[in-house]
C-alpha cells in the first residue's frame, strides 16, 4: 500500500502538487482489511462514552466539545471559526436498484419542513411525511420495509435530528464565548451553507437550535449556491478530476482496486444472497462497497437487525460479514483520497473552489473586510474526504456521520496563526506543516497556493 517516492503533479503552471502518503495502518492494509477481524470503529450507537470520545464513531463522529477543548495560551486571541461538517445520520439512499428489504423505517414528525419565509405569518409550513400506495404498481417492486417505512430515502433520522441539535449545542459552548456569539442566529456575525441535497437544510435545523436557542423570528436564511457550480457538495464541473479518478480505480492505474473487489468475492456472494442483488448488477453495488456499507451501517447506527433474505429468513448478513464491508469501505476512502499517489491532485481539482472561499474568509478577516466570526458549512462525505485529501490527513477514514473540520483564525501580536481541528482535536497532516496546531497563516496560504495555483489555474486545471 505504501510508496515512499514523492509523486508531483502540476494542474497548472503555478500549482505544484506534492502527495505525501499517508501513515501505514490497519485502515490501508489490505491484508488485514480481507482477513483481519473487528469493525474499524462504534458501528451501532450515536454515543460514545467519555473514556474514548475521540474514537471513529461512524453513527456520530467526534466533533469539538467543551470537555476536550484545548484551549491555547492566553497570548492568542480567536479572531474567526469555520467549519464544516459532514450531515447527520439518515436513513439509506434509494436508487434504481431496490434492496429488498425486510427492515421498516419510520420517519413520522421527522419529515423535512417548508415554507418559512417573509411571509412566514401567513403561511402554514408544510412537514413530508412519505407514503407508498399498493394501487401504484411500482410499488411491488420494491420490497415490504421499503413499503412499510414513513421515510423518504434518504432523509434525516428523528435521532440524527437529535445528533444535530447537540452538536450545535456542542459548538456553541465552546466558541459563543470566545467569539462573543449572540444567543439568536445574526447574520451579521455568523453564517450557515447547506448543499443542495434537503437532509444538510434537515441538520442545519437541528443544528441552528443548539448552536442559537433564542432564534427569533423562527426561521433562519442559510446561504446556498446553484447546483451548477455548488464549491461545497461540491457539483462544479472538473472532468480532469474525474477522469483522474476513474484512472486510479476502474482504469489502467486500478490494480490495487480491482484486488479488493476480487479479494472480496466470497463476501460479495453471500451479501448478495441475501439481498438479491445481481453479481453484473450496473447500479454500483459491485464497484465499490459504497451501497452495501450505507445499507448495514444505517441499520446498525439506529438498532436495526442485519437484514435477511425475504426468500430465506435463516439466511442473514452476519455482524463479522458488516464488519468486513466496514475495513473495506474505509480502505476505499483511504485508497480513494490519500494512498493512490494521483489522489492530493485529484483533491486539489475536486475541492479547490471550496478552499479558495475558505482562503477568502480567513484573508478577509485578517485585511478587517469582514466582520464575520463564524461560518458553518453542511455537507456531505464526498465534501469532507476530498478535504482531508488536499490537507493530506495522516490517517484516512470515510468520514462518518456529523464528522467535522473546524477552522480556527487566531492573531498573536501582529501575526496571524491557524489551526484545525479534525474531530476535536488537531489536524495531523503528511505534509511538512505537520500537526495543524498554530501554523503561521502565511504558511499554510502557502500550502494551499501550492496545491491550487491561482482561481484560473484551478479552472483550467479542470477543463484542460
Ligand atoms: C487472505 O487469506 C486467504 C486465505 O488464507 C489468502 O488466500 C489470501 O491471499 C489472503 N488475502 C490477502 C489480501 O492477504
Ligand atoms: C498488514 O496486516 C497483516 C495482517 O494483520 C500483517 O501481518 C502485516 O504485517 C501488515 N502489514 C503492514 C505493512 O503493516
Ligand atoms: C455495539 O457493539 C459493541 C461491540 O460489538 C458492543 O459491545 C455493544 O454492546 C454494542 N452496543 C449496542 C448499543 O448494541
Ligand atoms: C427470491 O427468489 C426469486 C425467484 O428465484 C428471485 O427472483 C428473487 O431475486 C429472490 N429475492 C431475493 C431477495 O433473494
Ligand atoms: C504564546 O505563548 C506561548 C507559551 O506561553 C509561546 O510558546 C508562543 O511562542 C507564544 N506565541 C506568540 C505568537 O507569541
Ligand atoms: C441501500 O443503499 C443503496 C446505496 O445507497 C441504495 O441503492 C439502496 O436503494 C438502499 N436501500 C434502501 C432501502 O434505500
Amino acid at each position: 500500500m505504501q510508496g515512499s517516492a514523492v509523486f508531483i503533479a502540476t494542474i497548472a503552471a503555478s500549482a505544484e502538487i506534492i502527495h505525501y502518503p499517508p501513515a501505514a495502518t490497519n485502515l490501508n492494509n489490505l491484508t488485514f482489511v480481507l482477513n483481519g477481524s473487528g469493525a474499524p470503529g462504534i458501528f451501532n450507537s450515536s454515543v460514545t462514552p467519555n473514556a474514548i470520545y475521540g474514537t471513529y464513531n461512524w453513527c456520530n463522529m467526534p466533533h469539538v466539545r467543551q470537555r476536550e477543548y484545548k484551549t491555547p495560551p492566553k497570548n492568542y486571541t480567536l479572531q474567526y471559526v469555520e467549519v464544516i461538517q459532514r450531515h447527520h445520520k439518515r436513513t439509506p439512499y434509494a436508487s434504481n436498484t431496490f434492496f429488498k428489504e425486510d427492515v421498516t423505517w419510520s420517519c413520522d414528525g421527522s419529515g423535512a419542513v417548508f415554507g418559512g419565509t417573509s411571509l412566514q405569518s401567513q403561511v402554514l409550513p408544510v412537514q413530508w411525511q412519505a407514503f407508498t400506495d399498493a394501487e401504484n404498481p411500482w410499488t411491488t417492486t420494491v420490497g415490504p420495509g421499503f413499503v412499510g417505512s414513513t421515510c423518504q430515502f434518504p432523509q434525516i433520522t428523528g435521532d440524527g435530528l437529535q445528533d444535530s441539535i447537540t452538536h450545535g449545542s456542542d459548538l456553541r459552548t465552546v466558541y459563543a464565548s470566545r467569539l462573543g456569539l449572540h444567543s439568536n442566529y445574526d447574520t451579521s456575525q455568523a453564517q450557515i451553507r447547506v448543499t443542495n441535497n434537503v437532509i444538510t437544510s434537515q441538520v442545519a435545523s437541528g443544528l441552528l437550535a443548539g448552536l442559537f436557542p433564542h432564534s427569533n423570528p423562527q426561521f433562519a436564511a442559510v446561504k446556498i449556491q446553484s447546483s451548477n457550480f455548488d464549491s461545497l457538495e461540491p457539483t462544479y464541473s472538473c472532468p480532469t478530476a474525474s477522469n483522474l479518478r476513474s484512472q486510479y480505480t476502474t482504469g489502467s492505474a486500478g490494480q490495487q482496486w480491482q484486488a479488493h473487489l476480487s479479494g472480496a468475492a466470497p463476501l460479495y456472494a453471500k451479501l448478495d444472497a441475501v439481498s438479491g442483488i445481481a453479481p453484473n448488477d450496473n447500479g454500483g453495488w459491485h464497484t465499490s462497497f459504497d451501497h452495501y456499507y450505507d445499507n448495514l451501517s444505517a441499520k446498525l447506527c439506529h438498532q436495526k437487525k442485519l437484514p435477511c433474505s425475504l426468500n430465506d429468513t435463516s439466511l442473514c448478513i452476519t455482524l463479522d460479514e458488516a464488519n468486513t464491508v466496514f475495513r473495506l469501505g474505509n480502505w476505499e476512502y483511504s485508497y480513494q483520497f490519500r494512498d493512490a499517489p494521483a489522489s492530493a491532485q485529484y483533491s486539489a481539482l475536486r475541492y479547490g473552489a471550496w478552499v479558495l472561499e475558505l482562503r477568502s474568509h480567513l484573508q478577509a478577516k485578517v485585511d478587517g473586510s469582514s466582520k464575520l466570526k463564524y461560518f458553518h458549512n453542511v455537507a456531505h462525505d464526498g465534501s469532507m474526504s476530498p478535504l482531508l485529501g488536499f490537507l493530506q490527513v495522516d490517517q484516512m477514514v470515510w468520514p462518518g456521520m456529523g464528522s467535522e473540520i473546524v477552522f480556527e483564525l487566531y492573531s498573536a501580536k501582529a501575526e496571524h496563526f491557524i489551526r484545525v481541528l479534525w474531530g476535536g482535536q488537531p489536524m495531523k497532516t503528511s505534509t511538512p506543516l505537520g500537526v495543524l496546531d498554530m501554523i503561521p497563516l502565511a504558511s499554510f496560504f502557502s500550502y494551499t497556493d501550492t496545491m491550487i495555483g491561482s482561481a484560473t489555474d484551478l479552472f483550467n486545471g479542470c477543463n484542460s
